[in-house]
C-alpha cells in the first residue's frame, strides 16, 4: 500500500495496516512530519478543536500518556504530540519523507497502482490518498505584488526560522480562521498592524484555558465514554444537539443560553438550537447575538460595525474560534481597512494602496487560507481506468462514494474526503473512523479472494445526489465558503462536505457494510467475485 501525506490521516493508516501485515509505504512532499502542523507554523496557529478530542483514540496507554497542557492545543504541542505518535509506533522507517507524487496510474490487468514521485517509483496494490482538507495554499496574484520590496509570507506556509515582527509595519489580509488566530498575537509584536477585510467573520471566543491536573485525570478516568460521545454526536466533538428551536424559546431564555454557550462552548456555539443552520430566521437570532457582543468588545463603533458580519448565515463558512479578535481593534496601533468600502488596489513597492490611498509596510501576510478538499487530490494527475484522470472525472465538482471511493479508480481511497463529513466535523475522529471502515473493506475483499476493490458508478451518482440533496436543505450553501468551492475563482461551485453528521454518516457506513458493501464491486485477480 502506498500511502500519500504524513499528516494525521497518513501516520494512522500506515499504523492501521502495518498491523495487519501490509507493507505499507507513505509518501511525504514535506521535509518533516504532521501535514497541516507541520507548515501552519504562524504566531497564534492553535487548533479549534479541544485538545482531548483532537488526538488520537485508539491506543488507550497514548492516551493516558499524553498531558496536553490547553484547552486548545497549539501549533507547536500538536506537532509534538504527532512527533510522538510516530516514535511511540515506530512509524518513521516507512515515512519517505521530501517526496512528492508527481503522477500514478492505474494498471488494470495487474490490479496495481503504480505511484510516481520526484524521488522513485512505487508499484502498490492500494492508493490511499492522506492529503488532507486544507494543505495547498491559496496565493493570490495581486497586481504590483513583483514590486513589494518587504516581506510577503503566507499563513499555511510559514517559514520554519523563527521570524522577528519587532518593529515592523505588518499588513494582513484574510480574516479567516488564520487570520483571526495570527491578529492579536501579530498586533503584540508589530510595531503597527493594518488588517485587510474583505469578508468579516462571526468569530466566536475559545474560552482558552490551561489544563489543570485534576481536570486532566477527570478526562482520563473516563476518556473511553468521552470518545463515544464524540462518536454519536453530530459534530464528533461530543456536543449533545439541543432538540429545541432557536425561534420556540422565550427571548430571555434563549439569550441567556447563548451567552452560556459564548462563555463556555466554543465551535459548539453552533448547536445551541438544532435548527441553527436550517431555519434562517432562527439563524438570525444568533447572528444578531454575535454582532451585539462584536459591538460591545469593540469600542469604536464604525470599526465595531465593519467588522460585523452580515448578509451571510451564521455557520455557513467555518466560524473561526478565536482569543481576543476583536478586542486587538481597540489598540492604537492596529487598523481595520474595509475592503469592501475601500478595496485593494495594487501591491505598490512600499505597501497596499486601497481606494482610500497607500498604506506603507514592511511585511504583508496572506491569510487567505486553501484550495480546500480537492486542492491536494488535484494536484498530482491520477489516472484510473480507461486513462481517464481524476481532473477529468471531477470536472463539475468533486465526486465520490461515501467519500472514500471514486468509480472508475479501483483500489483508491481517500480519506476524509469530499462528501464525508471531514471538514464539518472533528476531523481526527473522521480520519480515524475512514482508516476503520476501510480496513474492514479490504478484510472483506480478501475474504471474497478479490484484490480490486471499486465503487459503482451507480452508488457514486446516488451519493452525490445525497450529499447534494442534504445540503440543499440546510442554510450552507447560502455563503461563498470554501465548503462551495467559492474560494478559488473558476472552481466548479459544489457543497462539498455531507452535512449529514458524523453520527448520521456511521450510520450510513454501518448500513452499507450490512449489506455486504453495498455500492462497491469486488473483482478477483481473473473475474468478477461479487
Ligand atoms: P479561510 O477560512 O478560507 O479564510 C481566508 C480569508 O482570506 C477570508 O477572510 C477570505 O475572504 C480572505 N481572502 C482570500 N482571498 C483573498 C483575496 N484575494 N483578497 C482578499 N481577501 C482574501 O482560510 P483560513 O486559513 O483562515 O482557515 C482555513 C481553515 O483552517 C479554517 O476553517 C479552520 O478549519 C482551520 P472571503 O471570506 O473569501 O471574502
Amino acid at each position: 500500500m502506498v500511502v500519500v501525506g504524513a499528516g494525521f490521516a497518513g501516520l494512522r493508516t500506515l499504523h492501521t495496516f502495518r498491523e495487519r501485515g501490509l507493507d505499507v509505504a507513505v509518501i511525504e512532499a514535506n521535509a518533516g512530519l504532521g501535514g497541516v502542523w507541520y507548515v501552519n507554523r504562524y504566531p497564534g496557529a492553535r487548533c479549534d478543536v479541544e485538545s482531548y478530542d483532537y488526538s488520537l483514540s485508539f491506543d488507550p496507554d497514548l492516551e493516558q500518556e499524553w498531558r496536553w497542557s490547553e484547552r486548545y492545543a497549539t501549533q507547536p504541542e500538536i506537532l509534538r504530540y504527532v512527533e510522538h505518535v510516530a516514535d511511540r509506533f515506530d512509524l518513521r522507517r516507512d515515512v519517505h519523507l521530501d517526496t512528492r507524487m508527481t503522477r500514478s496510474t492505474y494498471d488494470e490487468q495487474a490490479h496495481r497502482w503504480h505511484v510516481e514521485t520526484d524521488d522513485g517509483d512505487w508499484s502498490a496494490r492500494y492508493l490511499v490518498m492522506a492529503t488532507g482538507q486544507l494543505s495547498v495554499t491559496k496565493q493570490p496574484q495581486l497586481q504590483g505584488q513583483e514590486d513589494f520590496r518587504g516581506r510577503i509570507l503566507h499563513t499555511g506556509a510559514w517559514p520554519h526560522e523563527h521570524v522577528d515582527m519587532t518593529g515592523r509595519r505588518v499588513g494582513v489580509i484574510g480574516t479567516g480562521s488564520s487570520g483571526t488566530q495570527l491578529v492579536p498575537v501579530l498586533a503584540e509584536q508589530a510595531s503597527h498592524l493594518t488588517v485587510f477585510q474583505r469578508t468579516p467573520n462571526y468569530s466566536i471566543p475559545a474560552n482558552n484555558a490551561p489544563i489543570t491536573d485534576e481536570q486532566d485525570a477527570e478526562v482520563k478516568a473516563t476518556y473511553p465514554e468521552r470518545r463515544e460521545r464524540a462518536r454519536r454526536s453530530p459534530s464528533g466533538l461530543g456536543f449533545k444537539p439541543n432538540k429545541q428551536s432557536a425561534r420556540e424559546v422565550a427571548e430571555d431564555d434563549r439569550r441567556a443560553l447563548y451567552e452560556q454557550q459564548w462563555t463556555t462552548a466554543g465551535f459548539g456555539f453552533l448547536l445551541a438550537y438544532y435548527d441553527l443552520m436550517l431555519d434562517e430566521r432562527a439563524n438570525d437570532t444568533a447572528a444578531d447575538f454575535i454582532r451585539a457582543k462584536i459591538a460591545e468588545k469593540v469600542d469604536d463603533p464604525t470599526t465595531a460595525e465593519r467588522l460585523m458580519p452580515r448578509g451571510y448565515p451564521f455557520g455557513a463558512k467555518r466560524p473561526p474560534v478565536d482569543s481576543g479578535y476583536f478586542e486587538t481593534f481597540n489598540r492604537d496601533d492596529v487598523d481595520l481597512v474595509d475592503m469592501r468600502e475601500t478595496p485593494l488596489e495594487r501591491i505598490t513597492e512600499h505597501g497596499i494602496r486601497t481606494t482610500a490611498g497607500e498604506v506603507e509596510l514592511d511585511t504583508i501576510v496572506f491569510a487567505t487560507g486553501f484550495d480546500a478538499m480537492t486542492g491536494a487530490l488535484l494536484k498530482p494527475e491520477i489516472v484510473g481506468r480507461d486513462g481517464l484522470t481524476l481532473r477529468e472525472h471531477w470536472n463539475a465538482g468533486p465526486r465520490t462514494y461515501l467519500g472514500v471511493g471514486v468509480a472508475g479508480f479501483p483500489n483508491l481511497f481517500v480519506i476524509a474526503g469530499p462528501g464525508s463529513p471531514s471538514l464539518l466535523s472533528n476531523v481526527l475522529l473522521s480520519i480515524e473512523a475512514h482508516v476503520d471502515w476501510i480496513a474492514g473493506l479490504l478484510d472483506h475483499a480478501a475474504e471474497q479472494g478479490a484484490d480490486e476493490v471499486e465503487a459503482s458508478g451507480q452508488a457514486e451518482a446516488d451519493w452525490v445526489a445525497h450529499v447534494n440533496e442534504r445540503a440543499e436543505a440546510t442554510l450552507y450553501p447560502r455563503a461563498a465558503s470554501y465548503y462551495m468551492g467559492a474560494e478559488v475563482p473558476g472552481k466548479p461551485q459544489v457543497f462539498m462536505p455531507y452535512v449529514g453528521g458524523v453520527r448520521g454518516y456511521r450510520r450510513v457506513l454501518e448500513k452499507v457494510v450490512a449489506d455486504d458493501y453495498d455500492g462497491f464491486r469486488f473483482t478477483g485477480a481473473r473475474e468478477a467475485v461479487a
